[in-house]
């Protein structure tokens, strides 16, 4: 009898040993504080901030709640100009706001937003520029950030993949007005669900804290229909301990991916991401393009066969926001106003990456890739 694959995800949570978890919940249990700006919820808030060196930070339940949350905080309206190479929730939280959003083209270097495609797309409407950190591949800040002063603009980055991007000349999450980072399970550093706010004024963090708690500024006062965005202690907990194993998952993580650069290098027709100049990577995802002419396969061959073995690589970020039946009547959603986006959609995969992912696997991933490359 054939032995029974081992299957593999594109992701595993890196937890940290369920023995450290046990005094904390026993705290936890004891005081019987279990959310509301508890003990835990200051602790990890303030190692949070240490760890990324900042001075503001608003801890969420997720990080979608974040994004609506944070859009409020700074009272944008109208039209926002974002990008359609994302996950649906930066889009979404544009929408509850009931924002209209912009799609702009993206780069092929990097797979984020164009900042030479921006200027093009503002109209009297425009109140901000929401660009995502694709895979953590840092967005050109500064070019954004002329386009926004030129403009009087606000910039929210997206930053979910961005967790540990450590920049050699600037903090990458002190960037534009503010930054949004999810600590969600399929994530490099995990709170099982989670999320958090980064800002660069105390008013502004105030502001985020009254509304993710129901717009309570005192226990009278509410000053604005906010929402529950909080973050519990046992997910605080969580990230308290996950930060002391974050630096070794990436650590971890780059040896797989070094791995998967140096096998994959030779292989024609598929495209890695292996140029960090300026910057450390976290390796949150390892994305490939595969040019069906130059390979010889298509990227869902590619796709269909590993996961006959087991395998599921995801088509992160396909199809496109911008071709959602959601979103595709919006204007800026032609297929023809975003060329780049639709191409790189069409031909991405990311494969399996996380700390634990063992040499062999990786290994069997590359084996299965040059069994279908008929251009060898
Ligand atoms: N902005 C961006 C740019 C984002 O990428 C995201 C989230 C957000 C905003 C919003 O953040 P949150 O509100 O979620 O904090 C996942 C996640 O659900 C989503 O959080 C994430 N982006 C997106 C890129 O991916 P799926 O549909 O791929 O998840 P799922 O359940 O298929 O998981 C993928 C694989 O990961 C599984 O096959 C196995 C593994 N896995 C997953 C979970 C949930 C685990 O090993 N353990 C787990 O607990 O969306």
């Amino acid at each position: 009898m054939q032995k029974k694959e081992l299957t593999i995800y594109v992701t595993r949570p890196n937890l940290p040993p369920l023995e450290k978890l046990h005094p904390y919940l026993e705290q936890i249990w004891q005081n019987k504080i279990l959310t509301n700006n508890g003990p835990f919820h200051q602790q990890f808030e303030k190692e949070l901030a240490k760890y990324f060196n900042v001075e503001h930070i608003n801890l969420f339940a997720n990080a979608t709640l974040a994004l609506v949350v944070g859009l409020q905080a700074l009272r944008i309206t109208g039209e926002v100009i974002t990008t359609p190479f994302s996950f649906v929730a930066t889009t979404h939280a544009l929408k509850w706001n009931g924002i209209t959003p912009v799609f702009c083209d993206i780069e092929e270097k990097t797979m984020n937003i164009d900042p030479t495609k921006i200027e093009a797309l503002i109209t009297p409407k425009t109140t901000a520029i929401m660009p995502v950190h694709v895979y953590g591949h840092p967005c050109d800040t500064e070019a954004i950030q002329d386009i926004a002063d030129k403009y009087g603009l606000k910039v929210i980055y997206d930053a979910a993949h961005a967790f540990g991007i450590k920049m050699k000349n600037k903090n990458l999450l002190l960037e534009g007005d503010m930054s949004v980072l999810s600590f969600h399970g399929t994530k490099l550093f995990t709170t099982f669900e989670g999320g958090a706010i980064i800002s660069k004024d105390e008013k502004l963090k105030k502001r985020i804290d009254y509304l993710k708690n129901f717009g309570f500024a005192d226990e009278l006062t509410v000053i604005a229909p906010g929402i529950n965005g909080k973050m519990n202690e046992f997910q605080s907990v969580i990230g308290l301990l996950s930060l002391e194993i974050v630096e070794e998952e990436i650590a971890n993580r780059k040896k797989a991916a070094e791995t998967y650069f140096e096998k994959l290098k030779d292989i024609k027709g598929i495209k890695v991401f292996n140029n960090f100049d300026g910057y450390d990577y976290n390796y949150a995802y390892l994305p490939v393009l595969i040019d069906e002419n130059e390979f010889g396969a298509s990227r869902e061959k590619l796709y269909d066969e590993l996961k006959k073995h087991n395998i599921y690589a995801r088509r992160y970020f396909y199809p496109l926001i911008s071709n959602m039946p959601t979103y595709r009547s919006l204007p800026s959603a032609g297929k023809e106003n975003l060329p780049v986006a639709n191409k790189i959609g069409e031909q991405v995969l990311c494969l399996p990456i996380y700390g634990a992912l063992e040499v062999e696997t990786i290994s069997k991933v590359i084996g299965i890739i040059e069994n279908i490359n008929t251009k060898k």
